[in-house]
């Protein structure tokens, strides 16, 4: 199976030595009588597909273990200025654990959690992804990751046993935030399941920096009871087909992100919710009751793409960023506004902000006490 190493660019000898000479990372790189940075750079002003695709320009410098949070938590900012190879390790499972109140289910899982576990690398890096598959799994798992350039988005190198280890490896070249999902056949089965996480390539400059980041995914399960009294929901395939949800959550479970679970901020801070939607079938209109989007990228590219948004879309199998301050103390609380799935299915999560009252933002001068939306 040929690896997707990417390939070097190739440099005049006396290009190569002054890079060498300047470090690991090659600031810029001669061909054709151009630097890299501003041939890209017109090619994308042109609006035309980069010509030098794979070819990420920084050197693989070291190598280090990537660290894996389970939502909503984020692994933090990468401050490297250069690219490293990274070693992803992520393990397949199968688990019952609460869908809602009364409904056990029996997931299947990248981690051990729905959604699975958050994978944060840099653009440029070199990443060697390990995937486990439980011995304990009933079926073999793969990993399609949306970042990936190459087939499949690895799901062609890492068909894996129950018991058993795939490993591949890809170049980090496209920046932004991508979902990543089992594509095993029958693949609408093992998504339904619970199958689904996300990965970040951070931009080689990084993110504007933010107070709080939360990792916030939406996903629906069709979940129809065991077949013995008692035993865990699974999937109703001819639910799934109809796309007739039973539940639409945010972060694997009813309620995952209310009460003692919510979110939490503080008056004055800037808050990035990194949003995805494992699907399998629905697209969210994604709103947050109470707060208006200062910033958001788009499909989660790296681009802010629309500023002061009341509802962005995050399309099945994609994601979106969001940015905002907070102003006001109170519980702001985010739904997919197709609002039957937030009050009757809960797609519903909540981020208290606590701290000094600001009235000058909002207050009420007569009336009812306060209800929400
Ligand atoms: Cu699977």
């Amino acid at each position: 199976m040929p690896t997707a190493a990417p390939r070097p660019v190739s440099l005049p000898p006396l290009a190569a030595a002054a890079a060498l000479a300047a470090g690991a990372i090659l600031a810029s790189a001669t061909l054709t009588g151009c630097s890299i940075g501003s041939a890209e750079a017109a090619e994308r002003a042109e609006g035309a597909v980069p010509r030098l695709r794979p070819t990420p320009a920084d050197a693989i410098v070291g190598e280090e273990r990537a660290v894996l949070t389970a939502a909503p938590n984020v692994p933090p900012p990468i401050t490297r200025a250069h690219a490293t190879k990274v070693i992803v390790e992520l393990e397949t499972t199968e688990e019952v654990k609460r869908l809602a109140d009364g409904v056990s289910y029996t997931f299947w899982t990248f981690g051990g959690e729905v959604p699975g576990k958050f994978i944060r690398v840099r653009e440029g890096d070199q990443v060697e992804f390990h995937l486990k598959n439980h011995a304990h799994s009933t079926v073999p798992h793969n990993i399609d990751l949306h970042a990936v350039t190459g087939p499949g988005g690895g799901a062609a190198a890492t068909l894996t046993l129950p018991g058993g280890e795939s490993v591949f490896t890809f170049a980090a070249m496209n920046p932004g935030l991508y979902v990543y999902h089992c594509a095993v056949s029958p693949v609408p089965m093992h998504i339904a399941n619970g199958m689904y996480g996300m990965i970040l390539v951070e931009p080689k400059g990084g993110l504007p920096k933010v107070d709080r980041e939360f990792y916030v995914m939406q996903s629906e399960f069709y979940a129809k009871p065991g077949a013995a009294a008692g035993a865990p929901h699974t999937l109703d395939m001819e639910r799934g087909a109809a796309e007739q949800p039973t539940h639409v959550v945010f972060n694997g479970s009813v309620g995952a992100l209310t009460g003692d679970r919510a979110l939490q901020a503080k008056v004055g801070e800037r808050v990035r919710l990194f949003v995805g939607n494992g699907g399998p079938n629905l697209v969210s209109s994604f709103h947050v009751i109470g707060e208006v989007f200062d910033h958001v990228y788009g499909e989660g590219g790296t681009m802010v793409t629309q500023k002061n948004v009341q509802t962005t879309l995050i399309p099945a199998g994609g994601s979106g960023i969001v940015e905002f301050g907070v102003e006001k103390p109170g519980t702001l609380v985010l739904v997919d506004h197709s609002i039957f799935r937030a009050f009757n299915k809960g797609a519903l999560a909540m981020l208290n902000v606590t701290g000094e009252d600001a009235p000058r933002v909002y207050a009420q001068n007569k009336g009812l006490p306060m209800a929400a939306h």
